[in-house]
């Protein structure tokens, strides 16, 4: 596999959703038991609704980083396989994940975009100031960069907000040879339009990892299919012993 007729390998885009950590105790959005079969997106990822109840939307996101917290929410094969890919690859790796959680650096990922943003950070609407905050977060705290109260919302990206890094996902997508999609129902844009943007800008091999057929599974050259601890270390085995 290379982006062009030499042999050498090519670098490697990785888009990751909740599936990948499903098997880590944390709940996926869309599947029949999803967090949007118990909860409105619209009360509680957009900033519309954070305006109307914000007290909402923190039990929202306390909640999640509670559960987060939990010894038993680990890292998983899948998680732990990408990060044998991106030390073991003789070109780069990238990985983008749609996830707020950090099971990916907890598995020893490092090159990583965050483009919905992360469960563990919190960020000032006044100033921007941006702080690591893995507890609790509510209207009485104060903004350690400009001491403002009520000003603190969960640092993640809501539907109708920019998602985060988004020129150097483009890029990097432009320059791959390999783009895997692990994880993801396919149905959030604009991750759910990378896999065109590489079929669109390069001539990279494209495959989809998934528990079953996402919304753009027929954009995808190869897909196998199955539990993420069990499919992504396989792969990525084939991958690192030449034989994929
Ligand atoms: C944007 C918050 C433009 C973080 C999330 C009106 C206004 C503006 C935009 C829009 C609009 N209407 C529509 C849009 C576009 C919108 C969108 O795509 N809507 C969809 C619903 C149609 N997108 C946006 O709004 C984005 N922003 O477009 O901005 C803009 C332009 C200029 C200037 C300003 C703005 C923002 C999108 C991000 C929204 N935030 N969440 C959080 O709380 O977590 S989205 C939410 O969905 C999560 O972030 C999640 O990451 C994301 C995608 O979900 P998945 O990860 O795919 O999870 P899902 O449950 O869907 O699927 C799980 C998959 O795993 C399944 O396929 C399942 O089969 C599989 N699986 C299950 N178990 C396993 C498994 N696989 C393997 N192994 C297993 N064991």
């Amino acid at each position: 596999m290379s982006s062009d007729t030499s042999t050498r390998p090519g670098n490697i885009v990785i888009l990751t959703g909740a599936g990948i950590s499903k098997e880590s105790g944390l709940d996926t959005f869309r599947c029949a038991d999803g967090i949007w079969s118990r909860v409105n997106l619209e009360d509680v990822a957009t900033p519309e609704g954070f305006a109307r109840d914000p007290e909402l939307v923190h039990a929202f996101y306390n909640a999640r980083r509670e559960k987060l917290s939990d010894p038993a929410v680990q890292p998983n094969a899948a998680h732990a396989a990408l990060a044998r890919l991106e030390a073991e690859w003789p070109a780069e790796v990238l990985l983008v994940t749609q996830n707020i959680d950090d099971l990916h650096e907890r598995a020893g990922s490092r090159e990583i975009i965050h483009m919905h943003g992360e469960l563990n950070k919190v960020r000032c609407q006044a100033c921007e100031h941006l702080v690591v905050w893995p507890d609790a977060l509510s209207l009485e705290h104060t903004c350690a960069g400009c001491g403002r109260k009520g000003t603190l919302r969960p640092h993640v990206v809501w539907f109708g907000e920019m998602p985060l890094e988004m020129e150097r996902i483009y890029d990097a997508l432009s320059q791959c040879s390999l783009f895997v999609s692990i994880g993801t129902s396919g149905q959030v844009y604009p991750a759910a339009g990378f896999v065109s943007h590489v079929r669109m800008y390069t001539r990279a091999r494209t495959v989809e990892l998934n528990l079953e057929p996402s919304t753009g599974a027929t954009l995808f050259e190869e897909a196998f299919y199955g539990p993420a601890s069990g499919v992504v270390p396989a792969f990525v085995e084939r991958l690192l012993a030449g034989r994929s």
